[in-house]
């Protein structure tokens, strides 16, 4: 791959900086050793035609690489990994294996954790939300449970990084605000190995430095 291009946002409020889901894009794609361009962009080009060209929902990460455009964050890291034995095995059942982890990230584990996400962060303190959110917190448990309960006895969620990893520990940043993750110690120690990673904290780095740079000027 050449040309490779990255689509985040210039500048995101301060509950949600380190969170924006480029970060996982740029963190498979340092981990993968592709050099990259970012494009930042603000609230206002999400819906201008172009971009919703590149990504109909109007989101980041958007991504394209030798001219071709992809989004969703899964879908991206997917490809990048597909090309990158770091993040994928060769053999075909450990890749399937790693797939499989990947929806689980996605479909079973951060749909939860998006929710109690948006509740606190979104509509804290509304009268729905304190109503519902011990039934929330009880989904995300649920999920955290049993996850920590399969990286017993393991560093990674197969026997060596992958893609996978880089999903699922993505989705319990967002809940950095709660001592959930936290209740869980296999777990904490799992997504603590991961962000430990070089290339993890260099993206977080850049991604955190281009926000201090753009953030907006005090009227
Ligand atoms: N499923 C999408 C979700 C993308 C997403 O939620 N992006 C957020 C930033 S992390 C966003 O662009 N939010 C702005 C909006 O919802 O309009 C993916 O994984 O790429």
């Amino acid at each position: 791959m050449n040309e490779i291009m990255v689509w985040g946002f210039r500048w995101v409020p301060p509950f949600a900086q380190g969170l924006v889901r480029d970060l996982r894009v740029r963190w498979a794609l340092e981990e993968a050793g592709c050099p990259y361009e970012v494009r930042l962009i603000d609230a206002d080009d999400r819906k201008s035609t172009a971009y919703l060209l590149r990504q109909p929902f109007g989101m980041v990460p958007a991504f394209e690489a030798d001219g071709r455009g992809l989004f969703e964050s899964g879908a991206i890291v997917y490809f990048i990994a597909t090309d990158s034995t770091v993040l994928m095995p060769i053999d075909p059942r450990e890749r399937a294996n790693v797939l499989t982890w990947m929806f689980a990230a996605l479909n079973t584990v951060e749909p939860p954790i998006q929710n109690l996400l948006d509740m606190d962060l979104l509509h804290d303190g509304e009268t729905w939300a304190k109503l519902r959110r011990p039934a929330v917190v009880d989904a995300v448990n649920l999920r955290l449970e049993a996850l920590s309960a399969w990286l017993a006895g393991r560093d990674y969620l197969i026997h060596r990084f992958t893609a996978a990893d880089i999903l699922m520990t993505t989705a319990p940043r967002f809940i950095r605000h709660t001592d959930l993750v936290a209740e869980f110690p296999v777990l904490d120690a799992y997504v603590k190995r991961c962000e430990a990673r070089p290339a993890f904290q260099k993206v977080l780095r850049n991604q955190m430095a281009e926000y201090t740079r753009n953030a907006p000027v005090a009227a």
